[in-house]
């Protein structure tokens, strides 16, 4: 019997899934490095743990590493239920919280190497109701915005969005016509799931041919500066407002001068939670800063019998 132990927690209601022992031995070097051994010889680990039945769409998997620059505390790798990530803003915010759970962090600012750069994450003083620091920000990597409004032709109709990099690559669109409420999630994956591949069928991606592989669509709410959904590469819609997500929209504002330096936005996810973000110019290039609040909900062991028909994971 294989035994994984993990801590679940959940950021503006989107899970994440941390782990550390027992996982991958995936060598040295960079965390990009650890990151294409985990993909190229360890993916079952992936499916193992994140995947039904153990998993569901829904969550993240964080699984904690040693970094290789020596200037980070903490080196993390993030995956969902068909892939890898490069970032994960909610993700960061999880483990900060997960480990401030586990009193490993205290407030202060720790720096993270992950496969597309190094992130800061400042722990914030004060207690959530669970009696531990769980408030974080999160510095990203310099986001910005590769192409403006790209116009697609999706299902009879066309709709125009800007191909923006917050550590992963997003389409974001506002004139989709659709209501942008939980009521409404259905139709916002399916269109979304079509954007994605039409976007695929036109040749559109990120900068380097990277495949764009996150759509957010956004609305108007008197709730917030912005109300979004976002849909991730294993179409399972986001319930946060997605860091990297919020990020590569700071970039889009911050171009079309509709954001300052400085100045705070906050955008809201379909269900309501809230991230607060900010731009600051730094040596030339854009740095969001994402603000947010995570949850831990669960910690315990996976158990992986060798004799499970689905030891593995369901992979679709
Ligand atoms: O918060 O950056 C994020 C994220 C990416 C995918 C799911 N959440």
């Amino acid at each position: 019997m294989k035994r994984i132990p993990f801590l679940d927690s959940h950021t503006g209601g989107e899970p994440t899934r941390m782990l550390e022992s027992d996982a991958p031995d995936l060598g040295s070097g960079s965390v990009a490095e650890k990151l294409e051994r985990f993909r190229s010889h360890h993916d079952t680990f992936r499916s193992q743990v994140l995947n039904e039945p153990r998993g569901s769409d829904v969550l993240v998997g964080a699984l904690l590493v040693a970094p290789n620059d020596p200037s980070c505390q903490f080196g993390v790798i993030y995956f969902n239920n068909v892939g890898y990530l490069g970032m994960c803003g909610h993700g960061t915010i999880g483990i900060m919280a997960s480990l401030s759970y586990q009193g490993r962090v205290k407030p202060g600012t720790y720096r993270i190497e992950t496969p597309v750069g190094i992130v800061e994450a400042t722990l914030h003083a004060g207690n959530g109701s669970g009696g531990y620091p769980n408030r974080v920000s999160v510095r990203n990597i310099p986001a910005y915005r590769y192409l403006k409004q790209v116009a697609l032709e999706v299902d009879g109709k066309t709709v125009h969005g800007d191909v923006a990099w917050g550590g992963n690559w997003f389409y974001l669109v506002h004139d989709h016509g659709l209501e942008v409420s939980p009521q409404n999630l259905e139709e916002l994956t399916d269109f979304s799931w079509k954007i994605r591949k039409a976007l695929q069928e036109a040749g559109i991606s990120g900068a380097n041919h990277q495949e764009i592989d996150h759509v957010e669509l956004f609305s108007p709410t008197p709730e917030a500066d912005s109300r979004s959904f976002v849909l991730c590469p294993g179409k399972a819609y986001d319930r946060s407002p997605c860091g990297t997500g919020t990020s590569a929209k700071l970039a889009c504002l911050f171009a079309d001068g509709s954001l300052q330096d400085g100045q705070t936005w906050k955008q809201q996810s379909v269900v309501g939670s809230v991230f607060e973000g900010q731009v600051h110019m730094d040596h030339g290039q854009m740095i969001p800063t994402i603000t947010g609040e995570a949850w831990v909900m669960a910690e315990g062991k996976l158990l992986v019998d060798e004799r499970d028909p689905f030891g593995e994971g369901i992979r679709i």
